[in-house]
């Protein structure tokens, strides 16, 4: 079984490479961003109380994003494999996740990470904000106070992975496909 953490700051390519890693490997996609977009959606209770921290930029609980994925694991028994797209996002949330794959007698292959930099991130972020709706690409302070959030709470997630020999990095400035072309290759090492 292969287990794909696909990691990197908000805008860093993570929901653009993952629809062309899902195509190739047949994982299933476990996106929590989309997953909570999805709650708000549907105007659960739990999506309105995401929406609001989401609206500024700021994580959604721990408790939140882990029962969600406890929930799609279970969903998901006999997948061939998942790619965990923005999840994990503080240790608690890797440390969660490693305890529940576990029970399966599964863990992580491999955590591919895709480097860029902040202003190449805030120029895409307000490119897709344009079209997206997303309500978080709006301006130039929520982005900043999303890149924030990554370095304070989120980075440290890399060195838990790379302290178990588990983490590749990536530049992810290019041509979609080249970094498509090295991800690939990264998943078939594992
Ligand atoms: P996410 O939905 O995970 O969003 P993201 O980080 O903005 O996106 P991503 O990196 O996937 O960007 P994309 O490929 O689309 O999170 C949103 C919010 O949800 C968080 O702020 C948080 O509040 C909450 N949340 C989610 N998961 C959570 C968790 N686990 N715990 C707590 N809270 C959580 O790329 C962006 C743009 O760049 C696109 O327009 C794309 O076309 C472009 N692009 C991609 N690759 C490119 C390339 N190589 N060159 C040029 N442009 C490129």
């Amino acid at each position: 079984m292969l287990n794909l953490i696909l990691f990197g700051p908000p805008g860093a390519g993570k929901g653009t490479q993952s629809e062309k890693i899902i195509a190739k490997y047949n994982l299933i996609h476990l996106s929590t961003g989309d997953l909570l977009r999805s709650e708000i959606q549907a105007g659960t209770e739990l999506g309105l109380k995401a929406k609001t921290l989401m609206d500024q930029g700021i994580l959604v609980p721990d408790e939140v994003v882990i029962g969600m994925i406890d929930n799609k694991l279970k969903e998901h028994r006999s997948a061939a494999g998942f790619i965990f797209d923005g999840f994990p996002r503080t240790v608690k949330q890797a440390e969660a996740l490693d305890n529940l794959l576990a029970s399966y007698n599964e863990s992580i292959s491999v955590m591919v990470a895709l480097s860029v930099n902040d202003d190449e991130l805030l120029a895409r972020l307000l490119n897709r904000g344009k079209t997206s709706g997303r309500p978080d690409d709006q301006n130039e302070e929520l982005i900043a106070k999303r890149i924030q959030e990554y370095n304070s709470k989120t980075k440290p997630v890399a060195d838990y992975y790379q302290e178990q020999g588990k983490f590749v990095a990536i530049n992810g400035i290019g041509e979609i496909d080249s970094i498509f072309g090295e991800i690939s290759g990264a998943i078939e090492a594992a």
